[in-house]
């Protein structure tokens, strides 16, 4: 068989079966101009690549309910990247729907939070903005980067009790009906948010009178969104926002890359569509490396890399500039910076972990998925630290976090060959397209 014809067979079946959606086809496919190129030119690609995907996200909408004082504001600026809206006892109450951000007030965060006026208000002004809320969605339907993907209705935990009235105003909110441009109608998801969930056994009970009411509500999530300063030595910790997060992907599945994107509470959530990138690179690295490539200039692979490394930086929301991406690069990859994994790095951990071995300076592809897998996984890690704030942005650059990385990215190739991944992609039938036993621990080094 054509080794060619049997590798591309085999890729978009694999991928298919392997995948989520989150990278495309065309970005993971051959670029003979990577090979062997500079470290800052290698920079360059990545953060290239990273704007082009982010200039590809599709904004998440959100119309945000819920009295005055409950807590909106508060929420979104806990929730979300950005610092977006304006918090504080006594804001103007207004009778009108309001955008964060602002449209004069360009970001370049794919995110539009409707906040609208409290249900205090009285029955007429309700009623008006009702009807706002119907022409925000109704202007949005058609269209991906403008339709409503999520209501949440935000009841303050410590209310006395939930007035009948306000139950009915969320069923009515429940009849709401959008579209994107595939123009299929789904009803808008409803997501009660108990906020100020400062007592726990308020916040339990609360949900449960809701979950027996009528309410057709999706979902009821209790949050706090800051930390609650009781008295001098009691501190209440923030909590809920994760599980907020991930409710609204379950129920917007299709804007979930812009979600784990804006979204700063969530690291399962960041983790879980960073690893499915990660799935995509390996797949491709076993195809591209199905036929033994010498590794020095394995372009192919390299641009599934540069790929998978620009598409976790986005998801994980991260800033990088051109230094901190060199650094980063730099110490997983070798300061050489020839090409993405330089030979000598990776065939000395390699050796040094039993994972494999560059046989005459060329890979297997279920070498290159082993590589690809730990280099995706140790850059998760990385961020992660980011995330939990045990590594400064700043230490990326610096010998602290190049120190990290390496440390991190051996760790991960001890642990990837056994990884469900690996093992999945093996199953696969994989192996068929492999060539000449370069199959991991059935290497020349190992005859
Ligand atoms: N500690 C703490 N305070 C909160 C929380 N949510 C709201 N607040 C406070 O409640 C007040 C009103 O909140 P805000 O977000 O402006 O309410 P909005 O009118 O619904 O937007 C502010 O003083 C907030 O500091 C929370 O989760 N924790
Ligand atoms: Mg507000």
């Amino acid at each position: 068989m054509n080794k060619q014809d049997g590798r591309e067979k085999k890729l978009p079946q694999l991928t298919k079966k392997v995948i989520g959606k989150v990278l495309k086809k065309k970005d993971v496919l051959p670029d003979k101009e990577d090979a062997g190129i500079p470290g800052q030119e290698l920079a360059d690609k990545v953060i290239s690549k990273m704007k082009s995907y982010k200039e590809d996200l599709s904004h998440l909408n959100i119309i945000i309910c819920g009295k005055t004082g409950v807590g909106k504001s508060t929420l979104i600026n806990s929730v979300f990247c950005g610092n977006l809206a304006d918090t504080g006892i006594g804001f103007p109450v207004t009778s009108e729907i309001r955008l964060f951000p602002d449209e004069n007030f360009r970001t370049d965060i794919p995110l539009r939070i409707y906040d609208t006026p409290g249900f205090e208000l009285d029955a007429v002004q309700r009623s008006s903005i009702k009807e706002q809320i119907k022409s925000v969605i109704d202007a949005g339907n058609g269209n991906d980067d403008r339709c409503i993907h999520c209501i949440w209705y935000c009841i303050n935990t410590m209310a006395s009790k939930i007035e009948q009235e306000e139950i009915n105003y969320i069923n009515e909110l429940r009849q709401l009906t959008a579209f994107g441009s595939d123009g299929e109608k789904r009803s808008v998801p409803v997501i009660i948010v108990l906020t100020q969930s400062i007592v726990k056994s308020r916040a339990d009970q609360l949900t449960k009178v809701i979950k027996s009411s009528d309410s057709l509500a999706n979902a009821v999530i209790p949050v706090l969104a800051r930390e609650e300063a009781i008295d001098s030595r009691t501190t209440v910790k923030a909590f809920g926002m994760d599980k907020l997060v991930e409710k609204t992907e379950e129920l917007a599945p299709f804007i979930s890359d812009t979600l784990t994107s804006v979204q700063i509470v969530s690291l399962k959530q960041k983790q879980k569509n960073c690893r499915s990138v990660v799935n995509l690179a390996a797949v491709t690295a076993l195809g591209v490396g199905a036929a033994p490539v010498p590794f020095a200039d394995a372009p192919l692979l390299v641009s599934a890399e540069i790929a998978m490394i620009a598409k976790i930086t986005v998801l994980f929301g991260f800033e990088a500039d051109k230094s901190v991406m060199m650094g980063i690069l730099s110490s997983a990859l070798g300061t050489g910076g020839a090409t993405l994994l330089g030979r000598t790095v990776v065939s000395n951990l390699l050796k040094l972990t039993g994972v494999g071995a560059v046989a005459g300076g060329l890979i297997s592809g279920s070498t290159a998925a082993v590589i690809t897998i730990a280099l995706g996984e140790a850059y998760i890690q990385l961020l992660s630290m980011v995330f939990r704030g045990e590594l400064k942005k700043t230490d990326l650059s610096s010998d602290k976090g190049r120190k990290k990385f390496r440390q991190l990215f051996k760790e991960a190739l001890k642990t990837s060959k056994d990884s469900n991944i690996y093992k999945s992609l093996s199953a696969d039938g994989s192996s068929e397209v492999l060539t000449e036993g370069q199959t991991i621990g059935d290497t020349q080094e190992n005859k």
